[in-house]
């Protein structure tokens, strides 16, 4: 069984509808959800003219290898929404893979997912999830790699997808 940190975003359509489908096709398609962190609005990185994005962090329990884990991340992906044209573009949903258990693997997918420690909008939502985990490339917690970066791009908290 292995751990993974999962991060999902949308900038189209019902952002908040689109975050709590993918997380229930998660955990039917990919294993049980552990924790949800809130549900961020995140100022758009890399291609800055479009929607601000929804953001959040997950973990889940899955006996899937990263490369089954990334397939049904595609097939998620691809169900719920047009393909994505551009690179850093709108997306209905996006799931990335940021980390399986404390693997390092430079295939596909690449794990840690290399821009973590890059982007304010991966690192606010996964402090609230990862407690005393640690990075195993920067050998760092999530709140030590928080405090070094660099990243400006706004992050608020909008709420949260949980039940009442
Ligand atoms: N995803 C992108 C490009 N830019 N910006 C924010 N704030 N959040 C995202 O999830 C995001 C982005 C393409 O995957
Ligand atoms: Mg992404
Ligand atoms: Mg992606």
């Amino acid at each position: 069984m292995h751990t993974y940190y999962l991060h999902i975003g949308s900038n189209q359509g019902d952002r908040i509808l689109n975050l709590t489908t993918c997380i229930e096709a998660i955990s039917k398609n990919i294993g049980d959800i552990i924790k949800k962190s809130s549900v961020y609005e995140t100022e758009p990185w890399g291609l800055k003219e479009q929607e601000p994005f929804l953001n959040q962090a997950l973990s889940c329990h899955s006996v899937l290898s990263p490369a089954d884990v990334l397939l049904k991340s595609k097939n998620i992906e691809a169900t719920m929404g047009p393909e994505k044209d551009l690179k850093w573009g709108p997306r209905t949903i996006d799931i990335d893979i940021l980390y399986c258990d404390d693997l390092i693997d430079n295939g596909n997918p690449q794990i840690p997912h290399p821009q973590i420690a890059n982007r304010n909008f991966v690192l606010i939502p996964l402090m609230e999830i990862t407690d005393d985990f640690v990075d195993p490339l920067h050998n760092k917690t999530i709140d030590e790699l928080y405090d070094e970066c660099e990243d400006n791009c706004e992050v608020y908290v909008f709420g949260s997808n949980e039940e009442e």
